[in-house]
């Protein structure tokens, strides 16, 4: 077996120790950092998305697959720094205001990371304001915005119309995504798009950028 489709076994079976173990060893051969996120981890959480999404796997197994994808990711940041001066897609991602679940916006995060993007996730309970402040710091190219609650649902719209206010909504795409939402809804509030899981809102994303 190649280290790449070890990786690959070990991100897609939630292995994280062996997935740090390996990319490890592979950073000490002298494996390229790139190649290992694109031959080893992006396939790896693309088929993990796959199977979710054909319910053979469930949300454990998908948090496994996605932190064993982060332990990996953590290895090899520090020498990607040569390549972050290529164009990247920068995501800023945050669950609104007054709603404090995490667990599926942080799936998201790491599928988008998986996926190549910068991601920049602001937390839970995010204020549009933070929102805006940050895509402006970052010049962001999506805003992603997760919400659980029906009660905290208009949040995704009061951060849509401040956005609209800071004059940065043309520059901006805003994604939604949450239990409680729908196609509809991300429609009445003038999202640019709605994913229902983290595998769907990497296509989104990318769809967005027009990648
Ligand atoms: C875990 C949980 C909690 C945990 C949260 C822990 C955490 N760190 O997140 C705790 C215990 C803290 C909690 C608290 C509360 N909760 Co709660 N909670 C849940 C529960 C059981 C699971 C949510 C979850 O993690 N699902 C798994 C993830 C993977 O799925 P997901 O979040 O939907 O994410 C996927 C997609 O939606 C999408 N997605 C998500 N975000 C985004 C973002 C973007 C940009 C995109 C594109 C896609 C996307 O991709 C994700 C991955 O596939 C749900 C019930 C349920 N079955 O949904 C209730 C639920 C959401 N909670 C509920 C309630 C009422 C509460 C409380 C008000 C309870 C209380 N009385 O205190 C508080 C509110 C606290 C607050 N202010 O937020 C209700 C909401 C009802 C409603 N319609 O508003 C639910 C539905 C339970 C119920 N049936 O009553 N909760």
């Amino acid at each position: 077996m190649s280290r790449f489709e070890e990786l690959y076994e070990a991100v897609l079976s939630g292995d994280n120790g062996s997935a740090a173990a390996t990319t490890r060893d592979a950073l000490e051969q002298g494996a390229d950092p790139q190649q290992l996120i694109d031959e080893g981890m992006i396939p790896a959480m693309a088929e993990a998305g796959r199977r979710f999404e054909e319910a053979e796997y469930f949300v454990p197994e998908l948090l496994l697959a996605a932190r064993a994808m982060k332990a990996a990711l953590e290895l090899i940041r520090p020498m990607l720094s040569a390549h972050q001066t290529e164009m990247k897609r920068c995501v800023v991602l945050g669950t609104v205001k007054g709603d404090l679940h995490d667990i599926g916006k942080n799936l998201v995060a790491a599928m988008l990371e998986g996926a190549g993007f910068d991601v920049v996730d602001l937390g839970t309970d995010v204020a549009p304001e933070q929102f805006v402040e940050a895509a402006r710091e970052q010049s962001a190219d999506l805003i992603g915005l997760s919400a659980l609650l029906t009660a905290t649902m208009p949040a995704m719209k009061a951060t849509i119309d401040a956005f609209e206010k800071a004059g940065l909504r043309d520059r901006v795409k805003v994604f939604v995504g949450g239990a409680p939402l729908s196609d509809s809804y991300a429609q009445e509030i003038h999202a640019d798009a709605y994913a229902d899981n983290a595998s769907a809102a990497v296509r989104v994303a990318q769809a967005l950028v027009g990648g």
